[in-house]
């Protein structure tokens, strides 16, 4: 016979929830040696012939990657995703202007979201310590004794004990609703007025309709249209608008009217009528910000991914942050040696201010999108930031780098930004006050032709508003 090994006397973790979170979660812990199960809600994905959900694509980054990296996993999904070098900003009169997201060789990456959870279920089964449990729907768990009641679609139900339930079950969680009767427990949920739609480009003659290593944006205030590349050569665009509006379009032709006004350059590549039927598929799809502390109960239980904060996808990183969730905990169960009572109030402590700025991050970002990004103040503002990263590449670097290119803690990010600004604004004031005194005294000393000074001065402008505008 075997030898008793730690295997043997290893605790049990129920991972609750299978999707991208939970089956990377799986593997975290399996590779600890734990005994992982996990319950998922649906059926087999990788056996259903049709898989709903939400978004089809999803932006797949730094943070993200580093985390598939630590279950090996990084090399396979890299090579099934398409990259995207930069964004591709589409005015209202068809212009394409792309703008990179960092230098040569930066880039972040398209995913197939049923893919990748595949992908990753399949990995959680290659440890013999694992065992996945579908069909089964958490119903109500005792944060006393760790006991979970699960139904099933037979109408059955399946009693199971664990010594750690990790929540991974989304932004509706079920395990969440135990931590909302308790005292002491912080908890909000915002729904933005915004709804989103998705609509397929297929490809023209075997090819991309549109060019495919790009994240494709239509910047116009309350309308937003954001498009990625798929495998098969499709992309998907995402239409973001307000819920009012989407009750306003009721026929086809409505629809067509939308898209000739804010759209145009999309109808062709989307196909008129394909465009009047999908529209109509699905209603607008909510999107919900949830922020909640702690993100543990004693030993017993703790939430990670969307389960413990939801963010809207305007900084596209819900996933990746969900995804860091996992390293961070590994972390710390490395550093306090697995031991349940210490190791879930200390990742609640480190983890919570970043979770929580990331959803700050990406509302403060809906916010100024629907305020006022057109694609020139889009072009405009990224120009900027490249500009000022150009010249000081230490001292300014944007935001979104930091975000999307580094596993700088998200809470730090927001803070080097607001230093930046500082920064930015007295070197603007510095620079103003300099160049008023300095002007001043030149001018005085030596008064100018007026009209030789006008001409250049237009010049200048028309240089800048090509700028804008290229
Ligand atoms: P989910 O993916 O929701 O998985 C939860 C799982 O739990 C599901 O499989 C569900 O069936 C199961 N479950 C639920 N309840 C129960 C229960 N009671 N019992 C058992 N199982 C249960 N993120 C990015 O990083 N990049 C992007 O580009 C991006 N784009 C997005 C675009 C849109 C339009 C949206 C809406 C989101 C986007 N996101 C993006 C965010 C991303 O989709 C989520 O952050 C991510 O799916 C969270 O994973 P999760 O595993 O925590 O939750
Ligand atoms: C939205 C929906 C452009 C996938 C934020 C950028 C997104 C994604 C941006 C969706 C935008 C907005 C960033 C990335 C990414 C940009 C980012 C948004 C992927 C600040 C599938 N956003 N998204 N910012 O910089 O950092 O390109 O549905 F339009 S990837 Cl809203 Cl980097």
């Amino acid at each position: 016979m075997e030898e008793p090994t730690d295997r043997f006397t290893k605790k049990k973790v129920a991972v609750v929830g299978g999707g991208l979170v939970g089956a990377l979660n799986a593997c975290f812990f399996a590779k600890r040696g734990f005994d992982v199960e996990v319950f998922e809600t649906r059926e087999d994905i990788r056996q259903a012939k049709v898989v709903k959900g939400r978004s089809i694509n999803l932006a797949l980054s730094h943070r993200g990657r580093q985390a598939l990296k630590h279950v090996g996993m990084e090399d396979k999904i890299v090579s099934q995703g398409i990259p995207m070098h930069a964004r591709m900003i589409h005015s209202l009169s068809g212009n394409q202007t792309p703008i990179p997201y960092g230098k040569k060789g930066q880039f972040i990456l398209s995913v197939d979201r049923a893919n990748l959870n595949k992908e990753l279920l399949t990995k959680a089964e290659t440890y013999p310590n694992t065992k996945l449990n579908f069909d089964h729907k958490l119903k109500d768990w005792s944060p006393e004794t760790g006991l979970m009641t699960f139904t099933r679609l037979d109408g059955s139900n399946d009693q199971i004990k664990a010594d750690l339930i990790v929540g991974c079950d989304g932004a509706f969680s079920a395990i969440r609703k135990q931590f909302l009767r308790r005292s002491r427990f912080n908890y909000s949920q915002t729904y933005i007025p915004h709804g989103y739609m998705e609509l397929t480009m297929p490809p023209i003659n075997g090819e991309f309709a549109m060019k495919p290593n790009f994240l494709h944006i239509w910047p116009r205030n309350t309308f937003m249209m954001i498009a990625l590349p798929n495998l098969d050569k499709t992309f998907t665009c995402t239409l973001f608008m307000p819920f009012e509006e989407f009750e306003k379009i009721t026929t086809g032709d409505e629809v067509i009217e939308f898209f000739q006004k804010y759209f145009p350059d999309t109808i062709s590549l989307i196909g008129v009528d394909a465009l009047k039927r999908d529209y109509f598929r699905l209603p607008g799809q909510a999107m919900v910000s949830v922020k909640c502390s702690p993100y543990h109960i004693g030993d017993k239980c703790v939430l990670m991914g969307d389960a413990a904060h939801a963010v809207v996808p305007f900084y596209g990183q819900g996933m990746n942050a969900g995804f860091e969730d996992c390293i961070v905990f590994d972390e710390v169960m490395e550093q306090l040696n697995e031991d349940f009572s210490a190791v879930l109030p200390e990742y609640t402590r480190v983890r919570v201010p970043d979770d929580h700025a990331i959803a700050d991050l990406a509302m403060y970002n809906y916010i100024e999108m629907r305020a006022h990004v057109n694609s020139k103040w889009f072009l405009f503002r990224k120009h900027v930031d490249n500009l000022l990263h150009f010249f000081m590449p230490n001292t300014i670097i944007p935001l979104y780098t930091m975000v999307t290119f580094t596993r700088t803690r998200y809470h730090k990010a927001v803070d080097r930004w607001h230093w930046q600004d500082n920064v930015i604004n007295r070197g603007l004031l510095f620079g103003a006050t300099g160049a008023v005194l300095g002007g001043s005294y030149l001018l005085i000393k030596n008064p100018p032709d007026i009209n030789k000074l006008i001409i250049p001065a237009e010049k200048m402008w028309d240089r800048l508003v090509s700028l804008w505008t290229s």
